[in-house]
């Protein structure tokens, strides 16, 4: 019975090591919207981790958007999520907008510009 009560013990110790991991650090990652010399995100590729959230800022005059969402893309290449995540759209994005989105799949995720997509205006997060 005490040998029993000892694994028990040890379990319960290994499940608070687990539980408590995840909990550690969860991060926010800038992106900001660029016009000169042409309409970019930059970063244009992020790294990030489960749980992490991407906070997108747009300071200048032309309106931007944050869209990951093939429904919305003229090339479905620019507009790509992991099997099964829904889709997101900040909408517009007028001068000092900003718009946030956690990530909770793992995957590679790539997002456009509405307005900018026919000139390249394209990112990439990529969570792991
Ligand atoms: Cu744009």
């Amino acid at each position: 019975m005490s040998l029993n009560r000892r694994v028990f013990t040890q379990t319960i110790a290994a499940v608070g090591v687990t539980v408590a991991a995840p909990a550690m650090a969860a991060a926010t990652i800038e992106v900001t919207m660029k016009n000169n010399p042409k309409a970019i995100f930059v970063p244009a590729t992020v790294n990030c981790k489960v749980g992490d959230t991407v906070n997108w800022t747009n300071p200048g005059v032309i309106t931007h958007s944050v869209t990951c969402d093939p429904a919305q893309a003229v090339d479905k290449a620019n507009a790509i999520l992991p099997a099964g995540v829904a889709p997101f759209d900040s909408g517009n994005m007028e001068q000092d907008a900003t718009y946030s989105h956690t990530f909770t799949a793992k995957g590679t995720y790539k997002y456009f510009c509405k307005l900018h997509e026919a000139m390249g205006m394209v990112g990439t997060v990529v969570v792991s």
